[in-house]
Formats: structure tokens, sequence, C-alpha cells
């Protein structure tokens, strides 16, 4: 088939990667120069495990290209952004001149797919309208589905192929055909429904993790308030066959997590209570790490430099998207009396890219370990502690040995372990 994917971001670009590498013809359609000028030359713009090999054997073979304007083709798919509006509901707005922008190549007997993350009834009450006020009816001129992507940054390409599947389809015969379609790279079994319940599975999924996430950092808060150590907690609950706690943090980032549960609540305020509570637990841990901070450094005069390892939103990753420790560097700075120097090799956040631990510890009054990205693990706490103004250390991950930190001469602190306090 001939497919039009409208949208080559981290998911768009590594689906059609694998619709191109596996039997079908792909266009890719974006509205950033930058990314269609690479594409077109076999080359990618964002960092993810393997997807720069299979972009360039794809089009290299002639079965990838990118275009600034969508083209006829058999099936349509808008995989753009749904970003967040300040008052917390979806912004629908790429959807709509997504789906707009397809019209004018629109034939009967084409699919229409969505794969953006989108507020429940979207498929169906958002795009069905327009679609069908430019004279296709979904079902009957055209079939219409929700295909919602499930992948993890960093293990897209496994994850597109071995993950199962949910297709949502506006009928029954929508969804069997794109289930077949989706067969042609995914191995995971594909499970179809309506298209309503597919966006509600989609956005459960991550409202799970993020409600089982404010879950940990409550444990956290009141482990430290109670001298145990929350990890441990963790670690040994977890032994427990039906039990799968999550792990305390920063916060909650990426576009993802911290935002979808959102697009439920915004549907029933009144009832998604847990939702929404978890959503503002997660997001007040930058504050709690903050507070933290100033207590850790409360006997400084003068300004206090604080060396941040890490600012992606996750570990080994090259995005900062909703990045709890973006905001938290920025609350550092509006408080006054702070000097925040970040190394993170992954991002350029102020010139984190290309400094060195050793160099930007120096002087500092606190090491804040606040992403654990691989190269964090082993460090030389000797030369940290003796470069360093006040020599202790802030664990955000449990990322670090106590034991090898403190017979380094540094005082470790760890989120979630009120050792001080017992
Ligand atoms: N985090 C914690 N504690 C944990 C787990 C995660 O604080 O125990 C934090 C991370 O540090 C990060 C954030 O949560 O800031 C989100 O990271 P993540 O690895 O949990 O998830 P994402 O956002 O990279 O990807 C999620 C995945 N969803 C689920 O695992 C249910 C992925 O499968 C989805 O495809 C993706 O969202 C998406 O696109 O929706």
């Amino acid at each position: 088939m001939k497919i039009c994917i409208i949208g080559l971001g981290y998911i768009g670009l590594p689906t059609a990667a694998m619709f191109a590498t596996h039997g079908h013809t792909v266009v890719g359609v974006d509205v950033n120069q930058k990314v269609i000028t690479a594409l077109n030359e076999g080359r990618i713009i964002i960092e993810e495990p393997f997807l720069d090999e299979l972009v360039e054997k794809a089009v290299t073979k002639g079965t990838l290209r990118a275009s600034n304007k969508p083209e006829e083709a058999d099936v349509f798919i808008i995989c753009v952004p749904t970003p967040i509006m300040p008052d917390k509901t979806a912004d629908l707005t790429y959807v709509e001149s997504g789906t707009r922008s397809i019209i004018p190549y629109l034939k009967k007997g084409n699919i229409v797919i969505l794969e953006s993350t989108s507020p429940p009834g979207t498929t169906r009450d958002f795009m069905g309208p327009i679609l069908n006020d430019a004279g296709f009816v979904p079902g009957q001129d055209i079939l219409m589905a929700y295909c919602p992507e499930r992948v993890l940054p960093g293990r897209i390409l496994i994850e597109l192929k071995e993950n199962n599947r949910v297709v949502g389809g506006i009928d029954e015969k929508s969804a069997e055909t794109v289930k077949d379609l989706y067969k042609s790279f995914v191995q995971g079994d594909i499970y179809t429904t309506d298209a309503t319940t597919a966006e509600m599975c989609k956005l459960m999924e991550n409202t799970y993790r993020d409600v089982n996430i404010a879950l940990a950092n409550e444990l956290a808060k009141i482990c430290e308030n109670m001298g145990v150590n929350a990890w441990k907690v963790i670690e040994f609950a977890n032994k427990h066959p039906r039990v799968n706690l999550h792990m305390p943090g920063p916060g909650v980032g990426g576009h993802c997590i911290a935002v979808d549960p959102w697009f439920i609540v915004e549907k029933q305020p009144d009832v998604a209570k847990i939702m929404n509570l978890a959503r503002n637990t997660n997001d007040s841990m930058p504050h709690y790490v903050l507070d933290k901070i100033k207590e850790l450094t409360g006997t400084v005069s003068g300004t206090k430099k604080i060396c941040v390892l890490g600012v992606t939103y996750k570990p080994n990753v090259d995005d900062m998207r909703e990045s709890p420790v973006v905001e938290l560097v920025h609350m550092l700075k509006e408080q006054g009396g702070f000097e925040a120097v970040v190394v993170d090799g992954h991002v350029d956040f102020e010139g984190s890219h290309d400094r060195d631990v050793y160099e930007a510890v120096k002087g500092a009054h606190l090491v804040l370990l606040a992403v654990n990205h691989n190269e964090f693990k082993s460090l030389d706490f000797k030369r940290i502690k003796e470069a360093m103004n006040l020599p202790q250390v802030l664990d955000t991950r449990n990322f670090w040995d106590v034991k090898a930190v403190e017979e380094a001469g540094l005082r470790y602190h760890l989120l979630g372990w009120g050792r001080n306090r017992a």
C-alpha cells in the first residue's frame, strides 16, 4: 500500500521507517524543513537506537521519502502532537490541521488512522465530523480507526515490533482492516475494539503509571518524615507476587505520563479524583527537591553552587520535554542565591552538553543526581569530594552506592530515606 504519514516526530518517523521496510511505500509529511531534508538524505535528527540505520535502508531502497505536503495514498496516518493547554485540556489544533490537510488528497475507500494520544471521543466526535463535512462519511466512504502507539523512547523500534497493540475502529471493518495493515510489522497481538475504548485504553496505561509513581512519591515523603528508607520498602514489598510499587523521583516528565491523565480529567473532572491528585502529587516533586536543596545548603553563606547531573526527563534519552529537572533548575534561579551548573551530554541545556563533571563540581556545595544516565554510574567520588566546597550529594534515583560515596568522604543524602530524621 502507499501510506502517507502526517508528522515525522518520535512516533511518526519510526512508524514510517517500519512500514517502508515491510512491504509498503511511505511518504512522510512534516512542517519542519530540517526533518524533510535530513530524511531525504537518509539521515535523522533525533537520538533513537537503530533508527538511523532503518531510515537509511528505506530511503536507499526508495520506499521512504519526505515532503512538506500530503499526497494521494491508500492510507493516511496522523501522528501529530497533542499538547496540553494552560488549563490542562488537550490542544487539538494539530489533529485538526493534520486532518484538514489530507482532505484534498482523500479518495473513497481510503483508510484514515489517528495515532496521536487524544481525549476519549476524538476520533469519532472530532475527526469524524471534519471528514464527514468534507463529503467522506466515516464507515461508509472511508475506513477510520484509532491506533495508539505504546513505545518507550530508547526502545522504540523493538517495542514497535514486539508490543501488543489495540486498534479502535469506527466500525468493525475499519478495525479489522487496520489490524491487518499493522500486522505487516507488529509481532505482538493486535486487539480490536471501538475507537473511544482504544483512546481510553491508551490514556489509562499512562495514568496507571502516573498514579503508581505518585504513590511512590508519597511513600518517599512519608519515609523521610519517619526515618525509613522508601527504596528498601519498595524492594521488599515488590517481592510479593501481586505488588509492583513504582519508584520515587524528582517528578514525572515526558510528553506522555505527565500529560495523558489530564485528558481523562478534562472529560470527567468531578469523578476523576485520584488521577487529578496523582498529577498534582507528581508535579509537587520538583518543589519538594528544591526544599531539600535549601535545607542541605542552609549553612552556606553567599551564593550556593549546585551541580546538577542530568536534565532530560529520564535516563539515556535526548528528550527534555516536561522534564521536572528543567523546572527545578529554573526554580533554583528564580530563588536567588543559587548557581546551578548542569551536566548532560545527551542535550544542550545552557552548555550542559560539553561540560565535564569534574570541572562542574569545582566549588559546589551540593551535587544533585537528577537523572540516572549510565555515564554517571561510576564516577570518581574522591575527585568530586576534593573539588567541592561542601562535600555532599543528593541522589534522587537511588543510583549510587552509599558506601562508595561515603568512603570517598562525601555525605550521602537519598530522596525518600529519612535516616537523619530517625
Ligand atoms: N518515573 C518515575 N518513577 C517510575 C517510573 C518512571 O519517577 O517508577 C518517571 C521517569 O523518570 C520519567 C517519567 O516517569 O520522568 C516517565 O517515564 P517512563 O519511562 O515511565 O515513560 P515514558 O513517558 O517514556 O513512556 C510512556 C510509556 N508508558 C507506559 O509505560 C505505560 C510508553 O510505553 C508509552 O508509549 C509512552 O509513555 C507514550 O508515548 O505514551
